[in-house]
């Protein structure tokens, strides 16, 4: 990417998604500058911008996008920043199909806990199952390393990174018992995403103190 060129991030602190665009950019060695969608997502100022309401979005230098793994794809494929899925038409289709269970099947399963945190008694049964499932899925899908997407940190380990900090708030806040998935090879952050990532989990735990939850 030329240095005359801007790249400007629209997103909000507790959203995991946003998160994953940001750990990418970050992961990538770019630099952009992140505002708050206008009005808030869902908007009408917003929708001007960014039809789907949602975040995250880029604009980049005019070109405005929607979608975080299209948004993660599309940076790839201008060659802008260390390439996060692998070149071989294999294991590059891989690293998609399991950054696309992150995104549809794992995160909606946590998400599906939101309305348990901060109420008493114990989280749904069924729910708790559910995602439990989905994180035993995960590792059967994961190669041979060591990350996800195999021998660097890519995109489905940026949405791991995201959602497991979810999951990680959720276990706490509601004593799922479940394991939270490692981020990585010997448990550890690459260090350019080490800071996004601390300030979204202060971000999801800013959340769920809002919502009554006990630490
Ligand atoms: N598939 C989309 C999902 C984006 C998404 O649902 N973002 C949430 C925040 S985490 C949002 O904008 N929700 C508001 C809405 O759906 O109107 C992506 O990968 O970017």
């Amino acid at each position: 990417m030329r240095v005359t060129e801007m790249l400007r991030l629209y997103a909000t602190p507790a959203s995991v998604y946003s998160c994953k665009v940001r750990l990418a950019l970050a992961l990538k060695g770019l630099e952009w500058e992140e505002v708050a969608p206008p009005g808030g997502y869902g908007s009408a100022a917003y929708r001007a911008l960014v039809p789907q309401g949602t975040v995250p979005a880029i604009d980049h230098d005019g070109f405005v996008l929607a979608e975080s793994d299209a948004i993660v794809e599309y940076l790839d494929d201008i060659g802008a920043g260390r390439p996060l899925l692998p070149a071989d038409p294999q294991p590059r289709a891989r690293a998609r199909a399991l950054s696309r269970f992150i995104d549809t099947r794992l995160e909606p399963s946590a998400r599906a806990l939101f309305p348990a945190v901060g109420v008493a008694g114990s989280p749904p049964a069924a729910a708790r199952e559910a995602l439990a499932r989905h994180l035993a899925t995960l590792d059967g899908l994961a190669g041979s390393g060591p990350w996800l997407a195999g021998p660097a940190p890519g995109l489905p380990d940026c949405g791991l990174w995201a959602v497991s900090s979810v999951v990680a708030m959720l276990d706490r806040v509601l004593g799922l018992g479940l394991e939270v998935p490692s981020p990585g090879p010997a448990g550890e952050l690459p260090a350019e995403v080490a800071g996004h990532l601390a300030a979204y989990r202060a971000a999801l735990d800013g959340w769920a103190a809002a919502k009554g939850a006990a630490r």
